[in-house]
């Protein structure tokens, strides 16, 4: 067989071969054994030498001619290759939207939380900055230098859970950081304390854990004025301008004088339900002026500095806010409940 035909019969061969390939690593191997460096192409041209100069430039044609279809060839197999790859591989991870979808719970904010969390950031714009101390505190900040002796009847005001560690306590309230705060910083002080407590205590309106926020503001001539004037932007801001709001007289031993907030049931309108015990009043907080016994006990003088403080129950207004008629609701875990939260924050 002279060159010519030997190109030729190289041709037929190289695209029935090509046409032949299923996939990309057969093509790749055809374009190897037919146009590659050690390839079929090259062998018969590695022998042109032998030829007339007439005869060399007419096989060198012909020879660049079928190199020249035979990658074109391969190019458009090797596309349709890939195209048809693409189909299998999409039939074979087809998604069936119609399934239905498997359901990934998004968590939220309990609402004591974002109660919390709210309550702090709007003293917070007010200027309070945010102080804590810890659960387990000393008997002195929870009692003796907020001017309650071991003797003084206030303490069974706060039914104190004792733990075997002696001179600890679990705190009953958040006013010992007012100590903390009184005996660490030196007035002008405002600070807003969130935190747990503890009590033995249990009815609708009474939990033996529940959370606190207390505030301090010690400066000088801080009045009761400033105390009022500060807990109504809270309060309005939290239940909106309508809310009722009174303050009536009571007796704190760390304040003097000293007042109790109620605002007006929002479960039952003041109508009177078992949340506000049928007075259609809820007390939210206790406050007062600081008693000069308590700058005393942390060295502030008190000719010089008054000061206010006052301790609010965090359930008890998310219980108004969210009209939620038992404060065992929101420590129950009951999920159909804590659903009703969900993107309140
Ligand atoms: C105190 O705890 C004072 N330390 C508050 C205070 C601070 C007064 C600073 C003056 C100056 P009281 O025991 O009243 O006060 O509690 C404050 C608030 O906590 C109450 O108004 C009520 O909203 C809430 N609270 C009290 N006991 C419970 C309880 N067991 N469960 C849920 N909330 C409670």
């Amino acid at each position: 067989m002279n060159l010519i035909d030997q190109i030729k019969a190289l041709k037929e061969e190289a695209l029935r071969l090509i046409d032949k390939a299923v996939d990309l690593e057969k093509l790749n191997s055809v374009r190897v054994e037919f146009l590659g460096k050690k390839g079929k192409l090259k062998a018969i041209l590695k022998t042109l030498g032998k030829l007339s100069p007439e005869e060399r430039k007419q096989v060198g044609q012909l020879a660049n001619t079928v190199k020249e279809e035979l990658e074109e060839r391969i190019k458009q197999k090797e596309e349709e290759l890939k195209k048809q790859a693409l189909a299998e591989e999409l039939k074979k991870n087809k998604v069936d939207i119609t399934l239905p979808h498997s359901w990934i719970e998004v968590g939220s904010a309990h609402p004591v939380i974002s109660t919390m969390f709210e309550i702090v950031e709007t003293f917070v714009a007010m200027g309070f900055s945010v102080a804590q101390g810890p659960e387990v505190e000393k008997e002195a900040y929870n009692f003796d230098m907020l001017n309650i002796p071991p003797d003084h009847p206030a303490r069974d005001m706060q039914d104190t859970f004792f733990i075997n560690k002696e001179g600890y306590v679990l705190r009953t309230h958040t006013s010992p950081v007012q100590i903390r705060a009184m005996l660490t910083q030196k007035p002008p002080i405002s600070i807003v304390a969130p935190g747990r407590v503890y009590r033995k205590d249990a009815d609708p309106t009474h939990s033996p854990m529940f959370h606190q926020i207390e505030g301090l503001l010690v400066d000088e001539g801080i009045t009761f004025r400033d105390l009022k004037g500060i807990l109504k932007i809270f309060l309005e801001t939290t239940f909106g301008k309508d809310i009722p709001i009174r303050f009536r007289p009571s007796y704190f031993p760390f304040t003097e004088p000293s007042a109790e907030v109620d605002i007006g049931c929002t479960v039952c309108k003041g109508s009177g339900c078992r949340v506000c015990k049928d007075t259609g009043w809820l007390e939210i907080l206790g406050c007062g002026m600081v008693d000069p016994n308590v700058f005393d006990a942390v060295g502030i003088d008190w000719e010089r500095y008054t000061g206010f403080a006052f301790g609010l129950g965090v359930e008890r207004i998310a219980m108004l806010k969210y009209q939620i008629n038992d404060i065992r609701l929101l420590f129950d875990n009951n999920m159909k409940f804590n659903h009703q939260f969900k993107g309140i924050r």
